[in-house]
Order: structure tokens, then C-alpha cells, then sequence
């Protein structure tokens, strides 16, 4: 009776492991071929296979980094992530709006939302007054895999995810719908990325020490780094597909913030027309979206965000240029400085260190 007992235990235990094993090929292979069919992955099933994947000295904010895809991504992003390659579909329509974290995903949030829905809200309606701007745009790891939420035809077009480029849902890549990246000087990255693991430090009653916290960094051990593949990722497939993959840095776009979201809003196909440019409709959406006026809302002040209950201000810091002048020494932005170069520098990639 035990022996069978055992003998059923292990067999159940090799049948899981191969449904694992079968599902992880799956979705490995699955990005490399438009043909296959979409697998029927649960979300189950995803946190499945991120319970099998190698894990990193992690910044204890949200627990373990998980390595998937040549990537680090907390377990609990990652399970939706696996989801939305296998299941997403996108529509000719769609416009993803992505970047690392810490790159200014929220005010490129902020502004692309105000840009598409300009004619149904102005600055007095607009549900950014109410919502943190990671709340007005579904977020593919987490909306499209717990809550189904996605992109129909009419509805609003904009989805957003932090997925690295040859990790996006296959569908995203092969159809027409368009892309828009920012991403960020890396020292000022880092502190940014380091003021917010601390603020959020898992729990812990000592957060991660900037040098501890550096070093992962360096290594490539961050929120879904190694930080300039992820941009090296957006910059190439830019470079061969202009018409699909806008691409922006958010100290250009601090420095000239008119002229970004008049590109953004021809990128994405919502021109301005001459009228609204007179009336000085670019403007008022520079200004909304500004840190000064987003950061002094009530929502933002006193609020949390829906998806993972953190608290909205935790995503309004300083917002500004340069900032990592104030906590890197010299020898650790020479050596953010000469990672960025040997990476990126060959590709035609670099940025203003102010
Ligand atoms: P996320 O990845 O968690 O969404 P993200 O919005 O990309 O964060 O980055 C936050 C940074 O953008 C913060 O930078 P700091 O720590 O150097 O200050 C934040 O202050 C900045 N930021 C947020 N909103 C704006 C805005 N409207 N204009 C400019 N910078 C902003």
C-alpha cells in the first residue's frame, strides 16, 4: 500500500515537473517563431516556472530577482509577464509605453495618456487629477494577466510594460502597433532605483546601503536589468524600425518637453492640428504632466497605487537632471560612466552625464 502510495507520489511529481519543463521550453522557443501556436499557459503554470528559475542576491524590496530570458524581474512581475507572451494579442492599434524602471515611466505615462485623450478630457476632467498615471494605463504584467484587462479596438490604445524588447509578446513585435521607450541616464537611474527599494525595503528595518545596492547594479542585478541591455534592446530594434520604436531620453525630453510631445503625439498618430497648437494645447499638457504639478496633486500626495498598494509619491522624488552628483562618489560614477561606454558607445548610444 505505501510502496504504491510512493510509486503514485513520484509519478505525479514527474509528470509536474515535466509540464514544467515542457511549458518553460515553450515559452523560450516560442519568441523565436511567429508560427507556432500560442500555448494555453495559466497563470498556474507561470508561477510554476518561476519557481524553478535561478534566483540573485536581490535588493529586497519586493523579494527575490528571478533570471528569466537573460533578464532579473521580481517573481510576482514575472508570472504575468510569462502569461502576456503567451496570451497577448495586439492590436494594429495599440501603442506600448515602456522603459526600465526608473527611467520616467511615469510622466511618459502622464504625457501619453494626456496626448490620446485630449479630446475626451481636459485638464479639469482628466482622470489623472484621481489616479497616478500608473494607474491610467494597464499594465501588461500585472492588468492583462490578473485581470484581463487589454487593449480592444476603440478603447484606449495604450498598454504599458517593462518587458526588455526581445522578451515582449511576440504579437507586439510582428504586428503594426507602435512603440514608445524612454529611458534615462544610468547614475541617475541608480540613485532613483536606490531611493525606491529603500522606501520599499521588503519589510526590512535596515534597507540595502547604496554600495551593496551599487554593486548589483554594476553587475547587472537590478529590476529588469542588466539596465543597458535593456536599452541597448529598444535602441537597435529602433534603429532598424524608426516607424514602429520612438525613442527617448528623458533628459532631451526635460530639456524641450513641447517639442517631445509634439513627436509623441505625431509618433503615436494623434497630431496636433494647427488649431489646438494655437490654442496652446501642447502646452497645457506640458504643464499638467510637469513633476511640479503631477507631484502636488491630492492623489498623488496622499494616495496609494492600485496595483501593488505603494504609495503613489513614492514615484515623485526629485525629477531632476544630475541628481546622482549628490550621493555617487567619483570613482563610482567613473565606473557606471565606463559600463555605459563599453556597451553602449559602439552602437552610437550615449548620454549627457550633467
Ligand atoms: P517607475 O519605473 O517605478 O515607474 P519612473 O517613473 O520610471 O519609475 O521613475 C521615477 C523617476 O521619475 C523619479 O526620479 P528621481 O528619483 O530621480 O526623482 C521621479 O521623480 C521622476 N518623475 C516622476 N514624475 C516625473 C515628471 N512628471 N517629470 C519628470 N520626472 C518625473
Amino acid at each position: 500500500m505505501i510502496t504504491g502510495l510512493i510509486f503514485i507520489f513520484l509519478i505525479g511529481s514527474f509528470v509536474t515537473s515535466l509540464c514544467i519543463f515542457v511549458a518553460v521550453m515553450e515559452s523560450k522557443f516560442s519568441r523565436t517563431s511567429n508560427e507556432e501556436e500560442v500555448s494555453p499557459i495559466t497563470l498556474e503554470t507561470c508561477r510554476d516556472i518561476v519557481s524553478t528559475l535561478p534566483r540573485e542576491n536581490n535588493w529586497r524590496a519586493f523579494g527575490d530577482l528571478c533570471f528569466y530570458q537573460d533578464f532579473f524581474c521580481y517573481s510576482y512581475l514575472l508570472e504575468g509577464a510569462i502569461f502576456a507572451q503567451n496570451h497577448y494579442q495586439a492590436q494594429p492599434s495599440d501603442i506600448l509605453i515602456c522603459g526600465v524602471p526608473k527611467s520616467g515611466n511615469t510622466w511618459l505615462k502622464a504625457l501619453t495618456f494626456s496626448i490620446v485623450t485630449r479630446t475626451q478630457f481636459d485638464n479639469t476632467t482628466t482622470p489623472l487629477l484621481t489616479k497616478n498615471p500608473h494607474n491610467c494605463i494597464p499594465f501588461m504584467e500585472i492588468d492583462f494577466s490578473r485581470k484581463g484587462i487589454k487593449t480592444t479596438p476603440g478603447s484606449l490604445p495604450l498598454i504599458s510594460t517593462h518587458l526588455p524588447y526581445t522578451s515582449l509578446p511576440i504579437s507586439i513585435i510582428d504586428s503594426a502597433c507602435k512603440i514608445v521607450y524612454m529611458c534615462r541616464e544610468p547614475k541617475d537611474s541608480f540613485v532613483s532605483l536606490w531611493h525606491y527599494a529603500r522606501k520599499l525595503k521588503g519589510g526590512l528595518q535596515e534597507p540595502m546601503s547604496l554600495g551593496e545596492t551599487f554593486e548589483l547594479f554594476c553587475k547587472g542585478v537590478s529590476d529588469y536589468g542588466p539596465y543597458w541591455d535593456h536599452i541597448l534592446g529598444y535602441w537597435k530594434a529602433s534603429l532598424e524600425k524608426p516607424e514602429k520604436i520612438l525613442f527617448l531620453k528623458y533628459e532631451d525630453v526635460i530639456k524641450d518637453t513641447p517639442f517631445y510631445v509634439e513627436r509623441m503625439a505625431e509618433f503615436m498618430g494623434y497630431p496636433f492640428s494647427p488649431e489646438e497648437e494655437k490654442e496652446g494645447k501642447i502646452q497645457d499638457i506640458v504643464e499638467f504632466c510637469s513633476f511640479e504639478n503631477l507631484s502636488n496633486l491630492e492623489v498623488i500626495k496622499t494616495g496609494s497605487s492600485a496595483h501593488i498598494g505603494i504609495e503613489n509619491k513614492i514615484f515623485f522624488r526629485k525629477g531632476k537632471v544630475g541628481d546622482w552628483k549628490n550621493y555617487l562618489t567619483t570613482e563610482m560614477a567613473e565606473r557606471l560612466d565606463k559600463i555605459t561606454k563599453q556597451k553602449l558607445s559602439g552602437y552610437g548610444l550615449s548620454f549627457h552625464s550633467a
